[in-house]
């Protein structure tokens, strides 16, 4: 009888190859596809030479390759490839097959695939797999969503490839439909957010303070001594790096400018639409966009003129600077899960939030030491937000006179920090009792007759506030 395999994985390039490996060396064979067959030949006969991977050459032997029922992971581009190799795929698959799906697809796409295969009695989980290159070989942290009986077929493979910590392996069965891509959307939210202000701190240092890129590099390094963020880590090691054709520091010859993929604009967009904010992140996906204007920049600069240099006193600003760090870092992670509490509620997923702290503790981009309080914030019963949670509200009270004092040093030399700022007011605006949203309800009444709340009495009210027969 020919040898039928563990798991089928499409989608050879970075992330499938590592996760590939990661999953053979965990003891389960593995089924590999790639659409241009080239990079399937010198996977198998290079980095898989010897495993238990084998290499298929169309999607009909790849499936005929599986033991039943089939679990499929597609590690292809998000977007329409997804649907193209899904559609390519239905004609060889037999009802309860499972398509697992560990791109980063929209969480829409992902509901809408969820039904159509449904239909068909075909299996589909969304899966957030993050990490990057070394999480898929190493151990990613795995977000999963769909059936929990569909789960339980791939547990096994997925709690043991996961990144494992104290606290058990970096996966969970989060929820319904696009419950795990949902997921693995926010947390991506959150990690541009963090950059963000991780970004514009280097700024404060290099613009304002004026020091070398090997100076911060030790900076951070220290201040990561406590956090244990990946975000930290790998800024300190990218600050001490050397460029070898110039001798220089090689964060100074790399381009001022950002691209991105889509994953932080669409936890913007997606806030919006749900109406909870997350003006952190939200900042951070418009500052990569206003990078990009390199040309543009550039010629206004030299209309209106720009930050050049400024001389701020050292001594206590770099105490500042790393507490203003880490409480934009918290308002970052605050929002994200907001959003998803938000989420939980409007889509149903009923996500348990500190299961999904749990498992961002390790193997991916946003994994760091604040993940440890954030799930004990979210076990217990009386928990409001983030940043008043018991493990969070000293830190606080103690220390955001310093995130104001960078903020407002900052801000009188003309130096942008949105990131910073917006994570400022969004803490301000959440602890204000008092806003002046009582002056736009009266606009709208104004203009519009939409009527306003009053203070001292329920309904809603209406002011002629101007005599319009005199108008
Ligand atoms: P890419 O996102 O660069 O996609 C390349 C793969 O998609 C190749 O295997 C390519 O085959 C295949 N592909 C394309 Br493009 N169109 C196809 C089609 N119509 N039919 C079949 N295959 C097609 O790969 P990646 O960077 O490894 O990422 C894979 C997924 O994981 C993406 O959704 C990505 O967003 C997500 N992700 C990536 C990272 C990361 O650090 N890179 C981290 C976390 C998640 P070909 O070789 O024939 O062109």
């Amino acid at each position: 009888m020919t040898k039928k395999y563990d798991i089928g994985l499409i989608g050879l390039a970075v992330m499938g190859q590592n996760l590939a490996l990661n999953i053979e060396d965990k003891g389960f064979s593995v089924a590999a596809y790639n659409r241009s067959s080239d990079k399937t030949t010198s996977f198998i006969s290079q980095r898989a030479e010897d495993k238990n991977i084998k290499g298929c050459f169309s999607l009909e032997e790849l499936v005929k390759t599986l033991s039943s029922p089939r679990k499929i992971i597609l590690m292809v581009k998000a977007g329409q490839p997804v649907d193209m190799v899904i559609e390519s795929l239905l004609p060889y698959l037999d009802e309860g097959d499972i398509i697992i799906d560990g791109g980063n697809s929209h969480f829409e796409d992902t509901d809408r695939r969820f039904s159509e295969l449904q239909e068909k009695a075909i299996h589909f989980l969304g899966t957030g797999i993050s990490g990057g290159e070394y999480g898929a070989l190493h151990g990613p942290s795995l977000m999963p969503g769909g059936e929990e009986k569909v789960y339980t077929q791939v547990e096994d493979i997925f709690t043991a490839i996961a990144a494992q910590t104290e606290n058990g392996p970096c996966v969970a069965y989060l929820g319904p439909r696009s419950a795990g891509h949902y997921v693995k959307m926010v947390h991506n939210g959150i990690e541009y957010g963090v950059m963000a202000l991780t970004a514009e701190i280097y700024d404060i240092m290099r613009k304002a303070l004026g020091l070398k890129p090997a100076v911060m590099a030790e900076l951070f390094q220290s201040w990561n001594q406590t956090q244990n963020s990946y975000l930290l880590e790998i800024t300190a090691e990218i600050l001490e790096k050397e460029d070898p054709e110039t001798g220089e520091a090689l964060i100074d010859v790399i381009l001022d400018t950002a691209k991105q993929k889509g994953t932080g604009k669409w936890s913007a967009e997606e806030a919006l639409n749900l109406g909870w904010p997350v003006p952190t992140i939200t900042a951070a996906v418009n500052s990569r966009s206003i990078s990009s204007f390199k040309d543009q920049r550039e010629k206004i600069n030299s209309r209106l003129g720009g930050f050049d240099r400024a001389e701020v006193d050292q001594s206590g600003f770099l105490v500042k600077l790393e507490k203003a760090l880490y409480l934009g870092t918290i308002i970052a992670y605050s929002e994200g899960m907001s959003l998803l509490e938000a989420a939980s509620s409007q889509y149903d997923y009923n996500l348990e939030l500190a299961e999904v702290a749990r498992i961002w503790e390790d193997g991916c981009i946003i994994r760091s030491n604040l993940l440890q309080p954030i799930r004990n914030a979210y076990l217990n019963e009386d928990f409001v937000h983030l940043i008043s949670a018991d493990e969070f509200q000293a830190d606080f009270t103690k220390h955001v006179q310093a995130l104001r004092d960078v903020v407002s040093t900052v801000k009188t030399l003309g130096l942008p920090i949105p990131a910073l700022s917006s994570a400022l007011d969004y803490f301000d605006m959440l602890r204000s009792k008092e806003l002046p949203a009582n002056l736009i309800q009266a606009q709208r009444d104004y203009f519009g007759a939409h009527t306003y709340q009053r203070r001292d009495k329920d309904g809603s009210f209406h002011t002629e506030w101007q005599d319009i027969h005199n108008i």
